[in-house]
């Protein structure tokens, strides 16, 4: 009986985990953590074109989906704008809206460099905000035309929900978060805690794996949006808080006592975050590509929004194709031939972007780490424009 009981809550805990697509608030579990291999990872089980092409993508609230094969690009000029997916919940340093109505962040400057790029203006943005559930199905349907929300880069997303990943623009990891009075140094010091995740992430299984492969315990408390997470952890329901360590330092700033709270040493996976588009559009994608590896090449250059008028009459060769001084090298890809320049003019080079909102003058003074270039031992690497 007893057994019968405890299938029945793992049964219910999966079907939770599962409900991906669902938007009513669910009501915390309590439910014993589950294994890793029993909780399938919530984008996965989301209405996916699995292994047919884009075109046959099923239609969400009514939005038919859009023809697969090219003309992503021509779509959006017509229209005027481009349509980002963005996080729908406060995101300081990656996606926020600001006192006077403006959004800002690290993600939105990326909507803003595709803008730029196609537009010669970075404000020919609609952002559409979109919470984890929802943000793979908004670009499958073709209702945003990329997704650039700290999504995590993964083979399961990559290969079964028929979306493409474009450069990681920021390689992260999660993280956890406790109370500094509360004697937690390692996930070791954690065996039995609760901890606060939200569903439809790579979060909870990362979380799963990751006490399971050192033997401990831990009951998740599950949520289906950031806020309510932070909320819960903050209002002291659990003992952790975990997401990515970005989403880690962005909930610090939110948190009523920042100070009474540390982020541990750990990082339990890899969360390589960027945009995504969907699949079967080979130009878009690469325009999209790009446009990310031009902020890469621009800091490698030394080229910044503030001196890429200089720069232009550069007789160095790579740097006049670069610029599409030269040559005829976007043509290929869709865009103009002074994309780059656009890009660096109005959003400016990965430096500049990274500086504005999480550099040593923002609250976050988050040091470039992997997000470095490759010249200064990180992993942000341009293939060469020629
Ligand atoms: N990078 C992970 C996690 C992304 C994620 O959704 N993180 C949370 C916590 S920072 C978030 O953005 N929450 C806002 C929301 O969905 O309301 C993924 O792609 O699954």
């Amino acid at each position: 009986m007893r057994k019968h009981i405890t299938l029945v809550l793992a049964g219910l805990l999966s079907l939770i985990l599962a409900a991906c697509g669902g938007q009513a608030q669910q009501s915390p579990t309590t439910a014993p953590a589950q294994p890793a291999t029993t909780a399938p990872e919530q984008p996965t089980a989301a209405p996916a074109p699995t292994a047919a092409p884009a075109a046959t993508a099923a239609p969400a609230g009514g939005t038919p989906a859009q023809p697969a094969a090219g003309g992503q690009i021509e779509r959006i000029l017509a229209r005027g704008t481009l349509i980002c997916g963005v996080n729908n919940n406060p995101l300081p340093g990656f996606a926020t809206v600001d006192t006077a109505g403006v959004r800002r962040g690290f993600d939105v400057d990326f909507c803003r460099a595709i803008a730029a790029a196609l537009f010669d203006d970075p404000d020919k943005v609609e952002y559409r905000p979109l919470s984890a559930q929802e943000r793979f199905t908004a670009l499958q349907t073709g209702e945003i035309d990329v997704l650039i929300r700290n999504s995590t880069w993964t083979l399961g997303r990559d290969g079964n929900l028929g979306l493409d990943w474009a450069p990681t623009t920021f390689y992260d990891g999660q993280g956890m978060m406790v109370r500094k009075d509360s004697g937690i140094e390692t996930l070791e010091d954690m065996d039995g805690a609760t901890i606060c995740v939200q569903t439809g992430t790579t979060t909870e299984l990362n979380l799963a794996d990751q006490f399971r492969a050192r033997g401990l315990t831990f009951t998740p408390v599950v949520f289906p949006d950031g806020d309510s997470t932070r909320a819960a952890y903050d209002a002291g329901q659990c003992d952790g808080f975990t997401t990515d360590k970005s989403g880690l330092i962005s909930s610090l700033t939110l948190l009523s006592n920042p100070a009474d709270h540390k982020i541990l040493e750990v990082t339990m996976s890899k969360e390589p975050l960027g945009p995504a588009v969907r699949q079967g559009d080979a130009q878009w994608f690469d325009a999209v590509r790009w446009i990310v590896f031009a902020t890469f090449q621009a800091e490698e250059y030394g080229i910044t929004s503030q001196n890429v008028n200089d720069f232009l009459s550069s007789d160095v060769p790579e740097i006049r194709r670069f610029l599409g001084i030269e040559g005829d090298l976007a043509k290929g890809i869709g865009l103009s031939n002074d994309f780059a320049v656009r890009i660096i003019r109005h959003v400016g080079n990965y430096a500049e972007i990274y500086d504005r909102n999480l550099g040593p003058d923002t609250p976050f003074n988050l040091p470039r780490g992997l997000n470095a270039l490759y010249t200064e031992g990180g992993l942000l690497y341009s293939p060469p424009f020629r």
